[in-house]
């Protein structure tokens, strides 16, 4: 069993600082990770500071001495909240999901790489083929998932640019029997346009160096992608890089191509004809009113447009073809619940943080509703969880104020008044709706809104151009959004003729990735989704899925900007703090009672502090114990007795606890050794 940490280590728990100040919490955390301390908790809740360097505490040693453990027993690690987790869902028969939230580069994907590692290692103990094998797919499609998803961004080297919610099916027996990855929002206009420093995805540069190239290559092997599956994947690649060489040109009326060597190749990679790859980069199909089917040409922007289009669609579909693909692989087949009883999950989500940059577009935005909404649902569970079990034990509720971030989110997704139907609307008008028109639209209805600020209404400010930007009193932090792009992101049009061109592709891998091409230009006629529309329900269902889970939460934090494993950089430190919601956390969970647990362990921790309980105590039960103990202390009017464990409403009962136990352990090891001396 790891060793607890003694106190000069700081407080393992916030709920035990001695005042909830911004100044103590701040205090504690960077004297935690000054000494290699990077998980704390607030109750249930992990707070983790990104090392930035490798830590010795991952190892086999440390699996095991977390297994099966209750979570204060060792010191805080996100193997205690997935063991907890596991626990909770095999004891109870209930679904759990964890929650790994935080900006860029502060830790996520690694924490849930880590969770998996866990849960792969406790589970299975006989090793049966069928259970190791879903294991081993779940842990290769992280690498898979990465080289295809992840890229190097100035804020972090190996930056998802998606979001990632993955569950894991248990049997009655608590052994992994398969999954589904849902994934968000890929970022795919990296695909053709990047900041300066940054790179398109990992992807698209591994074809150079062997050894990654050989390890994403084996992950599709061992997940079960075949060898024609695996070439399509990479011919998909080589026919993005290939239309990156394509050009156009104005001739009279028309507009041409440059580049036809790339067209050929790109026609034998896919297995189309370079005759109808041109007609498609050129033309468009278009229906008349009175129902004829036409070719228009393209303008000279056009063509532009819709290659840049289609090189995004590639590999928007080649992505989501791979997560489905991975998906067929792992679904759990054959599962009846009469032979097998129930089916239980337990969800990881790894989903970007909020996000401030100085140039702040639609991606953002879609971002930061997603964690509106987390945020919401965060509030609502951590008060709901506390509630319950309040219930559970028989003990009184008192109501507690909070910020809720209602209103915000209502200013986002409101049906007709939010921001995103406002989007959406624009969208759906016929004829050039620009982006400013758009803007000038948001700025009259939601004027009034307090989270919403028209930049027009303030022209003196000079810092920003007031016809492109809007301003969002987000919970997390002011963000200015330049709305240029906006319309042409959310529209995220591919001429249809793109998607037919795929659906005929000889390859049938192509084909299935393209279903949609197989639909004629007349039978065309209702338009899509819109992308935000489309984000929005995608992250209410996510919310729903995560609504009816017991959750657990990591909440990551990035110590500074220059991966240093050494620099605490306060401001930026203590801003993540406040954003995340940790000291209302910390709030929340000592309005009532700061502390719980279960009479059993509560005997065995500080039983060395009262005569009546130390070595053994005589009492009926251990409820009588721990009473003896809070009797003895003068602790009566701060605790409070559940059915099964003894609630603290004052820390700094603990604190004293702590503070004896701590004197006496060295009086008693010296007691015991004379003892076996056999000087007493
Ligand atoms: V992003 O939103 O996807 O851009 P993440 O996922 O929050 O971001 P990531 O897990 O990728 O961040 O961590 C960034 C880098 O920090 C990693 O590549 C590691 O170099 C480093 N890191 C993060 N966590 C740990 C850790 N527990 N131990 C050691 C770590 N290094
Ligand atoms: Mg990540």
């Amino acid at each position: 069993m790891a060793e607890l940490e003694g106190l000069e280590f700081g407080k393992s728990d916030f709920v035990l600082l001695d005042e909830v100040t911004m100044e103590q919490f701040m205090e504690n955390l960077k004297l935690r990770f000054g000494k290699g301390r990077i998980y704390t908790y607030i109750g249930e809740v992990v707070v983790s500071v990104n090392p930035y360097r490798q830590m010795d505490i991952y190892g086999k040693d440390s699996i095991e001495a977390y297994r099966g453990r209750e979570l204060h027993e060792n010191p805080p690690h996100l193997y205690a909240v997935s063991d907890a987790a596991y626990k909770d869902m095999k004891r109870r028969a209930k679904d759990t999901c964890i929650v790994i939230s935080g900006e860029s580069g502060a830790g996520k994907t690694e924490a849930s790489k880590y969770i998996m590692q866990y849960i792969a290692a406790i589970t299975d103990p006989s090793q049966r083929t069928e259970v190791e094998s879903v294991k081993n797919v779940l842990l290769k499609s992280n690498c898979v998932l990465e080289a295809f998803g992840n890229a190097k961004t100035n804020r972090n080297d190996n930056s998802s640019r998606f979001g990632k919610y993955m569950d894991i099916n248990f049997n009655f027996n608590g052994d992994p029997t398969g999954g589904h990855i849902n994934n968000y929002l890929l970022e795919k206009s990296r695909v053709v346009q990047h900041h300066q420093g940054e790179r398109n995805f990992h992807s698209f540069y591994q074809v150079n160096p062997k050894h990654e190239h050989q390890s994403v290559m084996s992950a599709l092997e061992v997940i079960g992608f075949s060898t024609e599956e695996i070439n399509s994947v990479y011919q998909v690649l080589a026919s993005i890089l290939l239309l990156g060489n394509i050009e156009f040109e104005r001739n009279g009326e028309s507009v041409q191509i440059i580049g036809l060597e790339a067209v050929t190749h790109i026609a034998e990679l896919t297995a189309t004809d370079p005759e109808s790859i041109c007609k498609s980069l050129l033309y468009r199909t278009v229906a008349t009113g009175g129902g004829d089917v036409i070719k228009k040409g393209h303008t000279k922007e056009d063509a532009w447009f819709g290659r840049d289009a289609f090189a995004k669609a590639l590999y928007e579909r080649l992505f989501g073809w791979i997560v489905s693909r991975i998906n067929s692989i792992i679904e759990v087949k054959d599962y009846n619940p009469l032979l097998h009883g129930k089916n239980t999950v337990i969800g990881v989500l790894d989903i970007y943080g909020f996000e401030i940059f100085d140039n702040n577009s639609f991606e953002q935005f879609c971002i930061n509703y997603c964690n509106e909404k987390l945020q919401q649902l965060f509030i609502e569970l951590i008060l709901l969880q506390e509630q319950r079990e309040y219930q559970r034990e028989g003990i009184t509720w008192q109501h507690i104020d909070y910020f809720n971030n209602n209103i915000i989110v209502d200013l986002m997704e409101q049906p007709h008044k939010g921001i995103i139907s406002i989007l959406d609307e624009a969208c759906l008008t016929v004829g050039r709706v620009t982006d400013t028109v758009c803007l000038e639209s948001m700025n009259t209805k939601l004027s009034q809104h307090p989270h919403y600020t028209s930049r027009k209404l303030n022209p003196t400010d000079k810092s920003m151009d007031f016809q492109k930007h809007f301003r969002v009193r987000h919970y997390a932090g002011d963000v200015t959004y330049s709305v240029e792009g906006f319309l042409d992101k959310n529209k995220d049009l591919l001429f249809q003729d793109f998607k037919r061109l795929m659906y005929n592709s000889a390859n049938p891998v192509l084909k299935d990735m393209w279903p949609d091409g197989k639909l004629s230009i007349t039978e065309v006629t209702k338009r899509p989704l819109t992308a935000a529309s489309l984000f929005k329900n995608s992250i209410v269902a996510l919310v729903d899925k995560l609504g009816c889970k017991e959750p657990y939460y990591v909440r990551c934090i990035k110590p500074n900007e220059m991966k240093s494993s050494v620099l605490f950089d306060d401001a930026r430190c203590q801003h993540q703090v406040a954003y995340l919601g940790l000291l209302e956390n910390v709030m929340v969970r000592r309005a009532g009672f700061a502390y719980r647990q279960p009479y059993a362990r509560f005997l065995q921790r500080y039983k060395m502090t009262c005569e009546y309980t130390w070595p053994n105590h005589l009492m009926a039960s251990d409820r009588d114990a721990v009473e003896a103990i809070v009797n003895q202390h003068g602790f009566q009017d701060d605790v409070a007795y559940g059915l099964t464990k003894l609630f603290v409403r004052a820390p700094q009962c603990l604190f004293t606890l702590e503070q004896e136990r701590a004197d006496l352990i060295p009086i008693l090891v010296l007691f015991l050794q004379k003892v076996w001396r056999g000087a007493l």
